[in-house]
């Protein structure tokens, strides 16, 4: 194990890591991401809502909550073939993990049943397999592994103690439960969070450290900015300050230094400057595609560009060892 891979972080430590002066605190987050990864590789991960909408849960940043009027057309499981269509577009774009979203509470077993051939099917296009579709069951987790998906998302979304103020229909113990499941089975887990809710710097700390002192670090660490959706408590809340944000990334990747830290939810909002320091942070993971699960993502074209700017390039998957190719030489001009 690497010197620098901990479980022991206290709440204290991780928030005197964000309190360092900007620089010195990129700094020691871009020497973790060096120790662990070749810095100049992104992973790339494309999302399909398989389920849109209706959802019973109330967390008031999300649009897919029955009880918000987001004006949000909701949308029965699709289909197989649909999801294979989208998953084939997906790896021709050049994504190499996909994964597939549901606005559930929790799936019922006949559910599991249809979302396992979809991993199936995924899985065999060459895809990396990633599902979101809440609290899952022993059985269920079992069922999902034996369809060979590979990472189960399931985020903590915020600290403990800020968490009540921003859900009331599940604990968040039934989280830490569900985490539990799909490791247990041997799945690798997708977890971090979103920030820009009102909380405050501590309660960041808090979410990175529940995040980093887990049993295993999860293997991907989505950091979300806060997308603010007409019709959710959520907004109209004050944005978090760039600077803050880009200290979230860097904490993450400096205690979690061997998880891929992903820049998720909220791009759209971001400057090509602010994405820069965001993998200069430490970040090194993206969603490519123009949508998240229903609200904007950048356009590929324009995530060509940013790449091509930075001299980025894709990261390969990893056990497959295939070479991935996004089309940087239509916009090497832009650079
Ligand atoms: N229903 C399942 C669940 O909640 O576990 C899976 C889908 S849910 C949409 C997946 C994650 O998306 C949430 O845990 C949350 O972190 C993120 N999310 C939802 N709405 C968001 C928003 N408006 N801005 C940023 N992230 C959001
Ligand atoms: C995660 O942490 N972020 C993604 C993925 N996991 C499933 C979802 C972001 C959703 C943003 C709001 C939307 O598009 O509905
Ligand atoms: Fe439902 Fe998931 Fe949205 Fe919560 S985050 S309302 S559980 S879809």
């Amino acid at each position: 194990m690497s010197f620098d891979l901990r479980h022991d972080w206290t709440r204290e430590q991780v928030l005197a890591l964000f309190n360092l002066p900007f620089n010195e605190l990129l700094y020691q987050a871009a020497s973790a991401h060096r120790r662990h990864f070749n810095p100049n590789e992104v992973q790339i991960s494309t999302l399909l809502s398989v389920k849109t909408g209706g959802c019973p849960e109330d967390c008031s940043y999300c649009p897919q909550a029955a009880r918000y009027a987001t004006g949000l057309n909701a949308h029965k499981l699709m289909d197989l073939d649909a999801v294979l269509e989208k998953a084939k577009a997906a790896k021709a774009a050049g994504a190499t993990r996909f994964c597939m979203g549901a606005a559930w509470r929790a799936p019922k077993d006949r559910d599991v049943e249809k979302v396992a051939a979809m991993i199936e099917g995924v899985n065999a296009l060459g895809l990396e397999t990633c599902a979101t579709l809440g609290m899952l069951t022993p059985d269920q987790a079992q069922r999902l592994k034996n369809s060979g998906l590979a990472y189960y998302n399931h985020n903590l979304d915020t600290a403990p103690e800020f968490y009540d103020s921003v859900i009331s229909t599940r604990e968040y113990d039934d989280r830490l439960n569900t985490l539990e499941q799909v490791r247990r089975v041997g799945m690798k887990t997708c977890c971090g969070g979103i920030v820009g809710m009102g909380e405050t710097r501590e309660h960041r700390a808090g979410l990175l450290q529940t995040l980093a002192t887990l049993p295993t670090h999860p293997e991907s660490v989505p950091i979300n900015r806060l997308v603010q959706v007409p019709g959710t408590p959520l907004h109209g809340t004050e944005a978090i300050d760039p600077l803050e944000f880009v200290r979230t990334i860097a904490v993450a990747r400096i205690v979690m230094p061997a998880s891929m830290v992903r820049l998720s939810a909220g791009r759209e909002e971001m400057s090509d400057e602010l994405q820069a320091l965001c993998f200069q942070a430490g970040a090194n993971s993206i969603f490519y595609g123009e949508k998240l699960l229903t609200t904007g993502n950048p356009d590929t074209a324009k995530d060509q560009a940013l790449f091509a700017r930075l001299g980025l390039v894709p990261m390969p998957a990893p056990e497959r060892g295939e070479h991935v190719h996004l089309d940087l030489n239509a916009v090497e001009s832009a650079a």
